[in-house]
């Protein structure tokens, strides 16, 4: 086994890493920029080292100044985490090349999964579904003629695509030209690859993925389904373990699971990966693409099987076999993440970094908090302002929401805004509670509920003005401090209403 293990990253997956490390009695490298200086993630490890300023392409994605803190400090192995260098070939066969073990998959499995049009003819040769689809490099005249076939809508999307960018939905042939041009300029803008393909699209789908765990010996099991359909211009907001919609028909975990496995192996698969699939109203799945990291929803699977993911990617990383067969593994109750952020919900979802000034946590049964989040940090505005994880397990999906809505009762945070209350409103909802989960799911609960700004009421709006309107007299007047005392309190008084 390793004797030291460096962390190529920052924020609860360093931390998340540097305890399973800890566990296993690894030492742990940190590395940090200079913003990071005081990261839980630091004070944790063992020993950490300086790699740079803020901004992440001057330290968390500086592939070079990463191998130079590994060789000094003598670590035999880099956990990349999530995000910044994890699906990087070049780092992981860079790792290689420097004798350091990437703990990971080959940098061949993360190419042969980086272009999203390779990846879906590997799947779909290896028999799993794939969304009827162009190949690369797409033409006006191809898309036309691929629409006539399948009919609209359809949907464009970046060949280096990810995360939404570049993609472009055609309801009609008028709007074709228009839609590939925009994709493609914003795929060469993202990507420097303006290559796009088409898809069928499919409406309002369910976004389902298999965990998948291979070794370095062509053993790979899945690790069942994650549900990841609540999310937010393609940020996941909400996973669970295991799927409303799989526990309804429990056929599809073994599916699906083979389908992924099968697209595994395509690439020659080993350690964590998953494979993301869409699913339509009638049930039908489609092979999306495969993210060739540990993801950050995997707490959800680990609470589910009673696995430890990054303990068996460190083992399986120094050589260990599989230790358990598909047929070992099992999923008992349900587990439900949260993904707590500084950010304001009622206010575009803006990042609100700063400094946390009091910090209450939930605990208790079935709770698991990933956090890098302490009482007195302040949170970078240079990167994704996520706090903590906040997961829960129960031994059925409605006990676990009554344990999340308890938990997300217990957290209070002050000095910065979280999308704790925003959550308390999802999981109060009884779409939610119903399990009547889709990819659109989050805008058009706000178009049912949700006030998209707090807006004041015309009582608060005329004691403002009254307040404005007397505040304004007095001054005028020159009158005693009283009455602009006062004034100036309603004034303060109203704002904050309005604020609220
Ligand atoms: C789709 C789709 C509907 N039909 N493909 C979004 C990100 C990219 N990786 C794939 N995505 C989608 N591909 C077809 N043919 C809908 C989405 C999609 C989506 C997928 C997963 C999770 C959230 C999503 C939100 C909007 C759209």
């Amino acid at each position: 086994m390793f004797r030291k293990v460096l962390i190529a990253n920052r924020g609860e997956i360093a931390v998340r890493v540097i305890r399973a490390l800890r566990e296993m009695n690894i030492g742990s490298v940190a590395v940090y920029s200079d913003v990071d200086r005081t990261a839980l993630h630091v004070r944790m490890a063992d020993e950490a080292e300086r790699i740079g300023p803020a901004a992440s392409s001057e330290s968390y994605l500086r592939i070079d100044r990463i191998l130079d803190a590994a060789r000094s400090h003598g670590a035999e192995a880099i956990h990349p985490g999530y995000g910044f260098l994890s699906e990087n070939a070049e780092f992981a066969a860079a790792c290689e090349d420097a004798g350091i073990v990437f703990i990971g998959p080959s940098a061949a499995s993360i190419r042969a999964m980086g272009s999203k049009t390779a990846a879906r003819r590997s799947a779909m040769e290896a028999g799993a579904p794939v969304v009827p689809g162009t190949d690369r490099g797409v033409t006006f005249d191809q898309a036309r003629a691929f629409a006539a076939e399948h009919g609209y809508p359809i949907l464009l999307k970046a060949v280096a695509g990810g995360g939404g960018k570049g993609m472009r939905r055609v309801d009609r042939e008028a709007d074709l030209e228009a839609a590939l041009r925009d994709a493609a300029s914003e795929a060469e803008r993202a990507f420097r690859d303006k290559d796009i393909y088409a898809e069928k699209l499919v409406e309002r789908p369910r976004h389902i993925e298999i965990q998948v765990l291979g070794d370095r010996y062509g053993n790979l099991v899945h690790l069942g389904e994650r549900e990841c359909s609540l999310q937010r211009r393609h940020q996941k907001v909400l996973e669970e373990c295991p799927s409303p919609l799989v526990s309804l028909h429990p056929e599809m975990r073994q599916e699906m699971g083979e389908a992924a496995l099968r697209a595994a192996r395509s690439a020659g698969y080993y350690n964590a990966g998953t494979v993301e699939f869409l699913v339509d109203a009638s049930r039908r799945f489609y092979f999306l693409e495969m993210n060739t990291r540990l993801q950050v929803e995997h707490p959800v699977t680990e609470l589910a099987t009673g696995l430890d993911l990054v303990r068996l990617q460190i083992e399986i990383a120094a050589g260990a076999r599989l230790p358990f067969t598909q047929e070992q593994v099992s999923w008992r109750g349900a587990a439900i993440e949260c993904r707590i952020y500084a950010e304001d919900p009622y206010n575009n979802f803006l990042p609100y970094p700063g400094k946390v000034t009091r910090l209450g946590r939930p605990l208790g049964p079935g709770i698991r908090l990933d956090a890098c989040v302490y009482d007195g940090w302040t949170v970078p505005m240079e990167y994704d302002p996520l706090l903590a994880k906040l997961a829960v397990w129960a031994e059925t999906r409605e006990a676990a929401i009554a344990r999340l809505i308890r938990a997300l009762g217990e957290y209070d945070v002050s000095g910065i805004r979280t999308n704790v209350g925003f959550f308390r409103q999802i999981v109060e909802d009884p779409e939610f509670a119903a399990g009547r989960l889709h990819t659109g799911f989050i805008e058009e609960f706000f178009a049912r509920h949700a006030q998209p700004k707090p807006t004041a009421d015309l009582e608060t709006v005329a004691a403002l003005a009254a307040a404005i309107h007397t505040a304004a007299r007095a001054r005028a007047n020159g009158a005693e401090a009283g009455s602009g005392a006062q004034a100036s309190g309603w004034l303060r008084a109203g704002r904050d209403a309005l604020l609220r």
